[in-house]
Formats: C-alpha cells, structure tokens, sequence
C-alpha cells in the first residue's frame, strides 16, 4: 500500500474526455458517473467488476481501513469501506478529481473525506496510523497462521504478545491441531500460490476423483475462476449426479492422496446440510457443506532431479499449500458454485440484494422466494441470476 502511495497514481490519468467518448452508453453497466445514460449501481452484482482495480490506491486504503474495522469488531463501519471500495474497483476510469465522485453510491462524508486526501497527497494519515497501529500488526501477523482467527488473535494481543516467536515458543499455550501445522509451513503458506500452481493441483486431484467417480462435477473456483494470477489457497468444489457416490468421494480421495504422501495435514468437516432448512439471514453465514481443509504436499518437479543430496543451498522440493474441498449434493451444486466463486464482497452484495429488492433469501444451499414460499431451483449459475432478475456475470466479473 505504502508503495502504491508513493507512486502516486497506479495508472496514467488519461484525460477525462477522452474516456468518456469510450464508453459505450448502450451498455447496462457503463460506468461513468457525470454521463447521464446509466447510473452506477449499489450492488456489485449489477456492475461489472474484472480484476484489473484502476483506483487501486484508493480501494486499497478502505481495505486497510476495514480490516482494522474488524479487527475492532466494528462490524458496520468494516461494511461501508467494504462497500465504498467495491464502487470504485467497478469503474472504467481512475478519480482525478473529486468531481468524478459525483452521482456514485456508498460514497458518504467519510469516504469522500479519505478520497481527498489521496487525491491531494497521495496518502492518508488514517491508514498510516492503522498500518503502524500496535493492533492492525498485531493481528495481521496471527491471523496469517492457519487456524488462527480473530479471536484467538484478540486474546494473544490482550496478553501482550506481538511476535510470532513468543507465541510459537511459550511452553504455556496449547495448540490446536490446525494451529500446529500452520506454524510448521508457515512460510509455505503466507506465500502465494500461482495460477500454474493451482492448476497443477486441480488437475491432479480432478484426475484422481474421476477415476473413483466417473460423472464427478470437480470445479476449480474462489479467486483463480474469477481469473485471479495469485491466490492464497486452492478451492475446488466437487458434486455427483449420483447421491451414493457423492458421499464416498472426499474420504476415498483423501486416502489416496494420504497414501501418495500428499497431505501433510487435513480436517473434514462432515456436512450438517438440512435440505428443507431456509436459507440463514446472515450474510457471512458458513455453509454446511462437507468439507476438507488442507496442507498439500505440492512436489516441484525438476528440483528434487538435480541429486544434489546433502548440500545446505539445496531447497526442498515441495512447498506445502492450502487446499478446500467443498463437496456438495447435485441439486445445491450451482448454489455452492456461486458462493465459492467469490468475490466475498460480491456475495454479499447478491444477498443484500436478494433481501432487499426481490423478498429472497439466498446462500450458499438456495434461493427462497418469501413472496411464493417456495425453493428455486437452479442447476446453473445463469439460472440464480435469472431467478433473482439479474444480467449474468461471469466469474471474472465478481471481483468486487
Ligand atoms: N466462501 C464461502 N464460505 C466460506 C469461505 C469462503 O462461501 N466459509 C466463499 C467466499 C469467497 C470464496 O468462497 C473463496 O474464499 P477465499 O479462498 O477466502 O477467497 P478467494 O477469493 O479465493 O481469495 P484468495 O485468492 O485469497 O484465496
Ligand atoms: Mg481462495
């Protein structure tokens, strides 16, 4: 963030006029806020968002600001910058003036505020004091460790802790399991994992799964399907058409990828899954799917051929990676699909709207139609938007 400060503006401000006279005013999404064709929506799931942010030095700074929200458990202030961000990451042309804000949603006093400042100095002395903060350190660094959530981070920082070694080395604490492991490949796992490297992974696991289970769905989603170069862990969302089958395939794959000693460590959650259960009203609501969190041993290949046995330079040949199992039944697949694709504010944003504008209530197992009483079923992504009224987007536009 300090860096993209520094820089100034992440891309070269063309003229205002010019970027205009781009845009399209036919499209549904067009962006531009002083035209007077479209308006920019309030939900990201009616804007286009792809990966490439052209505000980034902004949407970046209400990132920080938001995390530190949640970090203090102000949960509705972690939403507006969430939100506010979302806006800016869906237009076409980078703010060079407050004039740009004019007419966008979600945009209050307080964001505009932030804007300014950018715009004016390139910085903005909040987020410096956020990313300088005792605590935004503090729990940045442990929630890093798998396992390791804001509440455990919360007591680690209330008892004084600041570094990982004094935690890793107090003789006092106990560990989860999870925790255990998250420390032993740490270094592995606060790397990025790369897009071949993903693939490489799904292409194996979806090899493995086939041969079980021949009309196996196996999805690779989260950040890499929405088109995502870097990612911090692997998703792959499995389903059968067939319901028996559907329950054998996560424990026999992970006996044979246990057996290939590919898993360094692994928990599965059985599914609590409730088919006739209405859809929770809480929009960060974990699903109930079956699931599997794991360490995965990736092996790189040609390394380990160079026999340089012994020697001290020599690195390792894997590298330990975080992989999710989501395994769903077929008919709540398109539901699950569309959840785990991400983005999570993109998510949220489809539910808020489901809620506030169609009398819907939607997660990660359906759609409940409140004014028909009813479960709406869906077999694709295109059939949700379609229920809910909504334009489809691709994967690579929910990168809000
Ligand atoms: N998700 C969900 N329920 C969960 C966890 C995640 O529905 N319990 C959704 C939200 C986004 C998607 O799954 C993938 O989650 P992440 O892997 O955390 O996000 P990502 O977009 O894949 O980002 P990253 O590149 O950091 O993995
Ligand atoms: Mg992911």
């Amino acid at each position: 963030f300090t860096e993209c400060m520094g820089a100034g503006f992440p891309v070269e401000i063309q003229s205002r006029h010019q970027l205009m006279v781009q845009q399209d005013c036919s499209a549904s999404f067009n962006t531009s806020p002083s035209s007077s064709c479209v308006q920019v929506s309030q939900y990201a799931c009616q804007r286009r968002t792809p990966l490439q942010d052209i505000n980034q030095i902004f949407t970046d700074a209400f990132e920080i600001l938001a995390e530190n929200c949640e970090f203090l458990g102000n949960k509705e202030l972690c939403k507006s910058f969430l939100r506010a961000s979302a806006v800016l990451k869906s237009l076409r042309f980078p703010i060079a003036t407050m004039k740009d804000l004019d007419g966008l949603p979600l945009l209050g006093n307080e964001m505009k505020t932030i804007i300014e400042e950018i715009l004016e100095d390139g910085k903005c002395a909040r987020v410096l004091d956020v990313i300088n903060g005792e605590r935004y350190k503090s729990f940045k660094l442990f929630t890093s460790i798998f396992g390791v959530g804001l509440k455990t981070s919360e007591k680690w920082f209330r008892m004084g802790f600041r570094t990982l070694e004094e935690i890793k080395n107090n003789p006092e604490f106990k560990f989860t399991k999870m925790q255990k492991y998250g420390f032993l490949h740490y270094e592995d796992i606060t790397s990025y994992i790369s897009k071949s490297e993903a693939l490489e992974i799904y292409d194996f696991v979806r090899d493995i799964i086939l041969k079980l289970v021949p009309d196996a769905v196996v999805t690779l989603t989260g950040g890499f399907r929405r088109g995502k170069e870097r990612g911090h862990d692997v998703d792959i969302i499995i389903t059968c058409p067939r319901k028996e089958k559907e329950k054998s395939i996560l424990h026999n794959t992970i006996t044979i990828l246990k057996n290939q000693g590919l898993i360094l460590f692994y928990d599965i959650n059985e599914s609590t899954f409730v088919e006739t259960k209405l859809p929770s009203k809480k929009v960060d609501a974990l699903d109930h799917f079956q699931k599997c969190f794991i360490i995965f041993k990736l092996v790189k290949e040609g390394v380990g051929a160079t026999n340089i046995k012994d020697n001290e330079m020599e690195s390792k040949n894997w590298k330990a990676v975080r992989v999710d199992f989501v395994i769903t039944p077929y008919k709540q697949y398109a539901y699950a699909l569309l959840g785990w694709t991400g983005s999570r504010q993109f998510e949220r944003d489809l539910r808020r709207y489901a809620t506030n504008e169609k009398k819907m209530m939607l997660d990660n197992h359906g759609l409940f139609d409140k004014t028909k009483n009813v479960f709406l079923d869906a077999y694709t992504e295109e059939d949700i938007f379609e229920h809910l009224g909504l334009e489809y987007l691709e994967p690579w536009d929910r990168n809000a």
